[in-house]
Order: structure tokens, then C-alpha cells, then sequence
């Protein structure tokens, strides 16, 4: 199967996909927030925030993983993507290894089915359509290097993030 077969675009809230591992768009403290991360530490419960205040933080770029309580997922993985500062402070590097350090957590738990949500292009302000490219890029380079990852879902919870999403992958295919 090509790499681009194991891309998937949806659209919904990633708190209910039955999936091994969602990733979670969360700050460095990974103590909760707003946005997607605040959806899911609450339809998670709080077993979550207790396990992320074991964990000590996050940098920007790594990710973390944690069981996922009350979701319909097996794990939680944590990831801090950059803050949008203008695009010239290293902003695309850090999405880029946000994604990839996603993946190859999700690899070490021989995770077959992953979710992401758009790192980085909520609160933190990334520009949707260059964070979709990076995703895209970066997603397609881990899964070349992880087999065992069967299905990376992108999930889009608005129409801008689903559109940028959808023009690249018919380019692609
Ligand atoms: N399911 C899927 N995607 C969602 C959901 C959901 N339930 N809710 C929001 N999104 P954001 P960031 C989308 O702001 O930009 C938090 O406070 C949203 O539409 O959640 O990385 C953290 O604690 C957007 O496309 O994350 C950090 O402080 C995408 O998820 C900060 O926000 C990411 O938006 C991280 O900011």
C-alpha cells in the first residue's frame, strides 16, 4: 500500500475516534488548555490530567503519551506545536517534529491506527494552509519509516482545515 493510502481526511471531533492513538494539540505544561486539548481532557476525565502531572512538561517539537481513560482510544498522545511568530523563528521545523515525534511514539507502541487534529492552527495561530503542507510532508516521510502504522487519519473540525487538507491530497493523488 502507497503511503498516500494510509491518509485519511475526516471531519468530526477526534474525542470519539476509535482509533489507538489520538495525538493531542497540547501546551508545554501539558496540564490542559482550550481548544482540541480541552475537549479531550474532558471527555477523557480527570485519570488524564492526574497521569500529565506525572509527566513534567513538554517542549515544543516532542510529544508524550499517556493512557486514554474514558476515550475510545487506547492512548493519548501529547504534543506541543509551535506558537505562530511569524513563520521566521523556527516555527516550520517544530511543526514538523511535533508530527514526526508524534509518530514514532505512536510506533513504540506498535499503535496501528492514529488521529491527529491540526497542530498549532487554533490558538496557536499557524497559517492552515502552510501547516497542512508540513503535516502532509512529514506524516508521508514517518509512515515510509514506521510499516507498522497502518492508517494516519487527519481530523478537521472546520471547513478552512478540511479545504487546505483536501487540495493537497487531490494534487497528490
Ligand atoms: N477535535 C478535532 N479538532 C479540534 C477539536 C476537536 N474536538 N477542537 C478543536 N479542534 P487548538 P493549537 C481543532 O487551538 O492551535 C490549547 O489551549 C481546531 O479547530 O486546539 O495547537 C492548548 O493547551 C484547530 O484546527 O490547538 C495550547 O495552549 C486544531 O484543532 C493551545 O491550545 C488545533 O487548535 C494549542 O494551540
Amino acid at each position: 500500500m502507497s503511503v498516500n493510502d494510509r491518509i485519511q481526511l475526516a471531519r468530526g471531533d477526534i474525542t470519539r475516534f476509535e482509533v489507538d492513538a489520538i495525538v493531542n494539540a497540547a501546551n508545554s505544561t501539558l496540564l490542559g488548555g482550550g481548544g482540541v486539548d480541552g475537549a479531550i481532557h474532558l471527555a477523557a476525565g480527570p485519570g488524564l490530567l492526574e497521569e500529565c502531572r506525572t509527566l513534567g512538561g513538554c517542549p515544543p517539537g516532542e510529544a508524550r503519551i499517556t493512557g486514554a481513560y474514558a476515550l475510545p482510544a487506547t492512548w493519548v498522545i501529547h504534543t506541543v506545536g509551535p506558537i505562530w511568530r511569524g513563520g521566521t523563528n523556527g516555527e516550520d521545523q517544530t511543526l514538523a517534529s511535533a508530527y514526526r515525534s508524534s509518530l514514532a511514539l505512536a510506533a513504540s507502541v506498535e499503535a496501528r491506527t492514529v488521529a491527529f487534529p491540526s497542530i498549532s492552527t487554533g490558538i496557536y495561530g499557524f497559517p492552515i494552509d502552510r501547516a497542512a503542507s508540513i503535516s502532509l510532508t512529514t506524516i508521508r516521510n514517518s509512515l515510509a519509516t514506521h510499516p507498522t502504522i497502518e492508517t494516519v487519519t487527519l481530523v478537521c473540525f472546520n471547513d478552512a482545515n478540511h479545504t487546505a487538507y483536501a487540495t493537497l491530497l487531490d494534487k497528490a493523488s
